[in-house]
C-alpha cells in the first residue's frame, strides 16, 4: 500500500560512479566495497521513505507513502554501450541519471553523452524518421548529474561536505562544456523535464541523494 515506483537508468562513461550512487541509494557502505567494472546491466530496487515525507501531517498518505527505486545500472565501457540501448527497450523506465566525472576527459564524456542521446532514440523506434517523431511526444526525464564534486575540494577537507558557492561554480562551469549537447537533447524532446545535480556519490550526505530522488518523484508525481 501506498507504494509508488520511480524507475531509472543510470547512464555514463565508465568511473564516473554509477554503481556508487546506486550502492549509496541502496544503503551499502561504498567504503567497504572493492570496486569493480559493471560488465552487465544490473536492475537493484530499494524501497525508501524520502524525507519530505516528514513535512506531511499524520493523516497525508504522503507521511507513509513508500518510493520504490527501481535503478538499472549500465556498463559504462564504450564498447558495451550497446548495452544502453537494450537496456532502454527492456526496462521502461521513467527517467535517465547522466553521470559526469570532472576528473575525465571532457570530449570522451561528451561521446557517452551524444551515446546516450542516440541509443535512446534508438529504443523509441530504430527507424530514425520514427523514432524523431516518438521523440516529439515523449516524456520523460533527463537528469544530468555532475559527480564528484568533491575533487574541487582540498583533500584535507571535512567529509560529508555541504555544497559551498564555490564548489557550485566550478560545477556550473564543467557542466557548461555539455551545454550544446543538453541542448540537443531539449530540442529533441520538448515535451520531456530536464534537470540537473550537483553531488559527490562518496562524501554528500544522504540527504542529497535523497533530493535527487525527491526531484524525480516530484517530477513523476507532481504532489
Ligand atoms: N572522489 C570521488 N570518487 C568517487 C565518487 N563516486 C565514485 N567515486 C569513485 O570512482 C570510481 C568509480 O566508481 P564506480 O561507481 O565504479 O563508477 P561506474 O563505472 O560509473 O559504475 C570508484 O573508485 C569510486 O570510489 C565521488 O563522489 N567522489
Ligand atoms: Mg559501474
Amino acid at each position: 500500500m501506498f507504494v509508488r515506483d520511480i524507475r531509472v537508468t543510470v547512464l555514463g562513461n565508465t568511473g564516473v560512479g554509477k554503481t556508487t550512487l546506486i550502492n549509496r541509494m541502496k544503503g551499502t557502505d561504498v567504503k567497504k566495497i572493492v570496486s569493480k567494472k559493471t560488465l552487465e546491466i544490473n536492475v537493484e530496487e530499494k524501497k525508501i521513505k524520502l524525507k519530505s515525507s516528514e513535512d506531511y501531517p499524520w493523516y497525508s498518505p504522503e507521511a507513509h507513502r513508500k518510493y520504490r527505486i527501481i535503478a538499472i545500472d549500465n556498463p559504462g565501457d564504450y564498447k558495451l554501450r550497446r548495452k544502453w540501448r537494450e537496456a532502454m527497450r527492456k526496462y521502461k523506465t521513467d527517467g535517465m541519471l547522466f553521470l559526469l566525472d570532472p576528473d575525465q576527459s571532457v570530449e570522451v564524456q561528451r561521446v557517452a553523452m551524444e551515446d546516450s542521446y542516440n541509443y535512446f532514440l534508438d529504443s523509441l523506434d530504430l527507424r530514425p524518421e520514427k523514432a524523431d517523431r516518438k521523440a516529439t511526444f515523449t516524456k520523460y526525464i533527463f537528469h544530468f548529474v555532475v559527480n564528484k564534486v568533491d575533487l574541487f575540494l582540498p583533500p584535507t577537507s571535512e567529509k560529508p561536505f555541504t555544497m559551498s558557492p564555490a564548489i557550485k561554480e566550478r560545477a556550473v562551469d564543467f557542466l557548461a562544456n555539455f551545454a550544446p549537447t543538453m541542448d540537443e537533447f531539449k530540442i529533441t524532446f520538448p515535451q520531456s523535464k530536464f534537470g540537473i545535480s550537483y553531488l559527490s556519490t562518496l562524501h554528500s550526505p544522504y540527504k542529497s541523494l535523497d533530493k535527487l530522488f525527491e526531484i524525480l518523484k516530484v517530477y513523476l508525481y507532481q504532489t
